[in-house]
């Protein structure tokens, strides 16, 4: 049943195709200016986009995909600060010239908000999703904000090629199984640059959904009049039945893929899409709906000359300056003092995993915005490694619960969960399987700040148990830490001892940044001979440790220090035990600092202690090819050469691709406390 559409949204919408056009042409026009950055424009999409956010409300969530510049007029941006991002000018208000055309970032009280949006194709579904699944959190948790979030529908907006992305089936699968309130648009215009749809996709979009179990509506996206209704009906059973719906809708590419990739240059459908040009059918209906021919050509001429008006401007708006390169790169914490006490009522030493299971549950008390996620960490089991026992039964399924095995999802959920003000903390159950969600990592969670210029900081833990532990082999043994320190906008720690955990767990939680904690397998339980200092008392609950602070972990002796003849070991994780037991050989000859975290580095605690001793060892349980460890010895080469007696060296794992099954070979592969003494005696004069 199709409702009639009010004289005053017809007129907007038919302004808005009219200024969408106006860009199109504009910017072909003006080619040799506009393609210095890439863009693609809306035209042939603009009318199920216009149906869409001219129903949007401020409280919704939209994440617009890069043709749709049509969903952004909509919704309110107008065409100048467009302009702005086309020009990358300083004062684009999406990414202050960062980011593409069209790759919007937004957090207006009176618009819908709009998360960072990345540019790689279908990318935006899990961070999206996540969003939904904040806000269903939320109301469970009666944590809403009544006035903006109450009844707010979240929604993804894709290319039909985009959804064959696997990723896509993450979100769509969750979307699903947790019922949340999210339409997705999938705007099916054929094409996935120049591949068509026969060759890329066995089925559509209304038929991938089914699979889900996920609704569908199939629209004539050219169509106003039905695009808005089919748009408004999902729109009211989201809002009202809290439940993901798909709207498959048709359209034509009735311009060019992107700036870059021109039309012409592959296209043979061209004159058919032209048939379904949606702009004289929108046309058409205002003129059967009583409106004057007169009148649309006064709106059409007068919007192609404002908009010729904007660009002038947009032309000479200010540029960024060098300098703001490094702005907003990481948000700023609070945390940077050590602060409370390193004891407390609980006069037992604790093993590292339950510190972190007493720093979770202390969060958890306090804050009602801090859930736990990930695979097998519900009531069941709580986590292969118990490193969330109990936290499921104290706080119920609704803040501790499994998810499907996703990495993507739960990387990249975290970025809406965060965007709502949630604060997630999420686990990778192995660190050999962080691999399906580096992707996330890397293209949403790690570029949400510094490329939304500030306004979209992602505050999550993402805690990975990680490195080899008694024969675990080639897919439960690995350390990934050099692959993570390459990604910059996120914060690494490494603790290696239970007070160092809880600490660390606390201040990851306070900062606005993205934090990853590795938590060594080996060193949970101290059990390993050698590691028993993993157990310590528990510092109470406003113990803080600040990310970015090394400790001198065992000092060497002033004397010999004096003598010349010590040396500093530079260590982490497992490497700490390695290194305090290799040191009982060499009494008094060695200090050992650990890093406790990997980014932020304590530089400055490294350099003032390898000048002292002018001997230094970087211990690591990875590879040592190009990894943390030889990129860390490089910065102490330069910053301390002229202190240093000899070359840095770098003991790690052997280069292979894999740690073995077999215990011999597993030995053979890791370092060892005995390793390390046969490096350290070639060192120093014993
Ligand atoms: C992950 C990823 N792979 C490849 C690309 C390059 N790429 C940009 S657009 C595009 C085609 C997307 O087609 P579709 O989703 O149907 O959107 P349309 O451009 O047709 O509107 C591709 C392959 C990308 N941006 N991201
Ligand atoms: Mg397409």
């Amino acid at each position: 049943m199709s409702t009639k559409i009010s004289s005053e949204i017809l007129k907007k919408a038919y302004t808005l195709i009219c200024t969408a056009r106006s860009l199109s042409k504009l910017y072909e026009e003006e080619k040799d200016i506009t393609s210095k950055y890439v863009h693609a424009t809306s035209k042939g999409h603009e009318v199920i986009q216009l149906a869409l956010s001219l129903q949007l409300q401020k409280q919704d969530w939209v994440s617009p995909y890069y043709r749709d510049d049509s969903i952004l007029l909509g919704i309110g941006i107008t065409p100048y600060e467009l302009m702005l991002q086309l020009l990358c000018k300083k004062d684009d208000p999406f990414s202050a010239g960062r980011t593409y055309y069209s790759h919007p970032s937004l957090k207006r009280d009176d618009m819908p908000k709009i998360i960072h949006q990345s540019s790689a194709t279908g990318m935006q579904a899990i961070p999206t999703t996540g969003i939904a699944l904040g806000l269903q959190y939320k109301s469970q948790n009666n944590l809403l904000d009544k006035k903006d979030t109450e009844n707010a529908v979240v929604v993804c907006s894709f290319g039909d090629a985009s959804i064959t992305e696997g990723e896509v089936s993450e979100a769509f699968q969750m979307a699903a199984l947790k019922k949340l309130p999210i339409l997705y648009l999938v705007q099916d215009n054929e094409w996935d640059i120049s591949a068509h749809a026969s060759e890329t996709r066995a089925v559509d979009a209304t038929t991938y959904a089914k699979g889900f179990g996920i609704k569908s509506y199939y629209v004539d996206g050219t169509d106003f009049n039905e695009s808005y209704n089919i748009i408004s009906k999902a729109l009211k059973e989201i809002r009202k039945e809290s439940i993901p719906i798909l709207i498959h809708a048709k359209v034509p590419l009735l311009n060019h893929h992107t700036s870059g990739v021109r039309m012409e240059w592959y296209r043979d459908d061209l004159e058919d899409s032209k048939k379904q040009d949606p702009f004289p059918k929108l046309k058409k209906l205002l003129i059967s709906n009583n409106f004057e021919q007169s009148e649309l050509d006064k709106i059409e001429k007068e919007t192609d000359k404002s908009i010729r008006s904007d660009f002038k401007k947009a032309l000479k708006a200010e540029n960024p300056k060098p300098e703001d390169l490094f702005d907003n790169d990481f948000a700023p914490t609070e945390i940077n003092e050590e602060q409370g006490s390193l004891t407390s009522k609980n006069k037992e030493p604790i093993f590292m995993v339950d510190a972190a299971i007493f720093a979770i549950k202390e969060l958890m008390t306090k804050h009602t915005e801090c859930l736990l996620y990930g695979q097998d960490v519900g009531q069941r089991l709580g986590g292969v490694f118990r490193e969330a026992a109990t936290l499921g039964k104290i706080f119920g399924d609704k803040r501790v619960f499994n998810t499907p095995i996703q990495e993507a999802f739960i990387i990249g959920s975290t970025v809406g969960m965060s965007a709502v003000g949630l604060k997630p903390i999420v686990e990778i159950q192995f660190a050999d399987y962080i691999w399906p969600g580096l992707n996330q990592l890397f293209t949403e969670v790690s570029r949400s700040y510094y490329l939304s210029n500030g306004k979209w900081p992602i505050s999550c833990i993402i805690r990975v148990p990680t490195g080899a532990y008694g024969s675990g082999g080639p897919y439960h043994s690995s350390s990934v830490e050099s692959i993570l320190t390459n990604i910059h906008g996120i914060k690494i720690a490494y603790p290696s001892n239970a007070s160092d955990l809880k600490g660390i767990i606390k201040a990851a939680y306070y900062d606005p940044n993205p934090v990853i904690i590795l938590e060594h397998k080996g060193l949970y339980w101290g059990k390993i001979k050698g590691t028993e200092e993993t157990k310590t008392l528990e510092p109470d609950e406003n113990y803080i440790l600040p990310m970015g602070k090394a400790k001198i972990t065992l000092k060497a002796n002033q004397e010999v220090i004096e003598k010349g003849n010590t040396l500093c070991i530079i260590t982490y994780g497992m490497g700490v035990y390695w290194a305090k037991t290799a040191a009982k050989a060499f009494i008094g000859q060695i200090e050992i600092i650990d890093l406790r975290t990997l980014y932020p580095l304590d530089k400055k605690l490294i350099f003032e202690r390898v000048k002292v001793h002018g001997k230094c060892i970087v211990l690591s349980e990875e590879p040592s090819n190009n990894s943390f460890a030889q990129s860390l010895a490089s910065k102490i080469s330069q910053e301390c050469f002229n202190y240093l007696d000899m070359a840095v060296k770098v003991i790690g794992s052997e280069n292979l691709p894999a740690i073995p099954l077999n215990s011999v070979l597993e030995e053979k592969m890791l370092p060892n406390s005995k390793k390390v003494v046969t490096e350290i005696s070639k060192l120093l004069d014993c």
